[in-house]
């Protein structure tokens, strides 16, 4: 794995984007509530991603936790009125523009973003050919140099569409810079990629020479 810096460009932990999604509301569910989506998804990324131990959780190696043990945990924090529970986050993960959670049997966890110390366990899977990143114009010179890093997560994060990398990319720069990884060639030559969610890929770094600037007239 890459050395790991201890300045992250973008704080995830506060960093925007937790769940920037449209508000869109379900008729069927009556709490759903896009700003209440937002916050409780926060939250749960909070939890799931950064600071499990400030709810007293501990994840599995996968990153994953008892659900109900989970409900109580960010009950007992937040003391959500109504309180907080399955039923809400199931309409929440399903309302939301990615799928940032997932529930495993009994067990819920993040399926990507992870910044806490340590890596969760993430099985190596091909990645389609190409894959895409949005960032900000300022931080290009330094990855074209060194690389994509994680920053200040566990893994760097990529995108499978260019609309996704845009929204990723936003959340630095209004006009974001998208970058082509030439995934195949990087898995060809032994980068290690794992399967973040349906969008989402993740490395541990990845060098300059499978990155290029797109076009940005496209
Ligand atoms: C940049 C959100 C300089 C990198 C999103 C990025 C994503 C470098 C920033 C997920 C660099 C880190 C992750 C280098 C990387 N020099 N800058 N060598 N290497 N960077 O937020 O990928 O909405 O930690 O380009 O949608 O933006 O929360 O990573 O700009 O899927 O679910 O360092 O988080 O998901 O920023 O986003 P981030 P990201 P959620």
């Amino acid at each position: 794995m890459a050395e790991r810096k201890t300045h992250a460009r973008t704080d995830p932990k506060t960093g925007s984007g937790a769940n920037r999604t449209d508000p869109r509301t379900d008729a069927a569910d009556p709490r759903a509530d896009g700003r209440d989506d937002v916050f409780i998804s926060k939250k749960m990324s909070y939890a799931l991603r950064h600071h499990p131990e400030k709810y007293g959780l501990k994840l599995d190696e996968f990153g994953f936790v008892d659900l109900k043990q989970f409900l109580r945990a960010m009950n007992r924090v937040h003391h959500f009125d109504p309180p907080l529970d399955e039923a809400t986050i199931r309409g929440i993960m399903r309302r939301a523009s990615k799928q940032r959670f997932a529930i495993k049997g009994y067990k819920i966890g993040a399926l990507y973003g992870h910044s806490f110390a340590g890596q969760v366990r993430r099985v190596a899977a091909a990645p389609p050919a190409v894959l895409y990143h949005g960032t900000a114009h300022r931080f290009v010179d330094s990855i074209l140099r060194e690389g994509l890093l994680p920053e200040g997560r566990q893994y760097a994060h990529l995108s499978t569409d260019i609309p996704m990398a845009q929204e990723v990319g936003r959340r630095h720069d209004p006009h974001p810079v998208i970058l082509r990884i030439d995934a195949a060639r990087a898995a060809a030559d032994g980068v290690t990629f794992y399967e973040g969610g349906p969008r989402v890929w993740l490395v541990d770094a990845l060098p300059p020479r499978y990155i290029s600037v797109m076009d940005q007239t496209m």
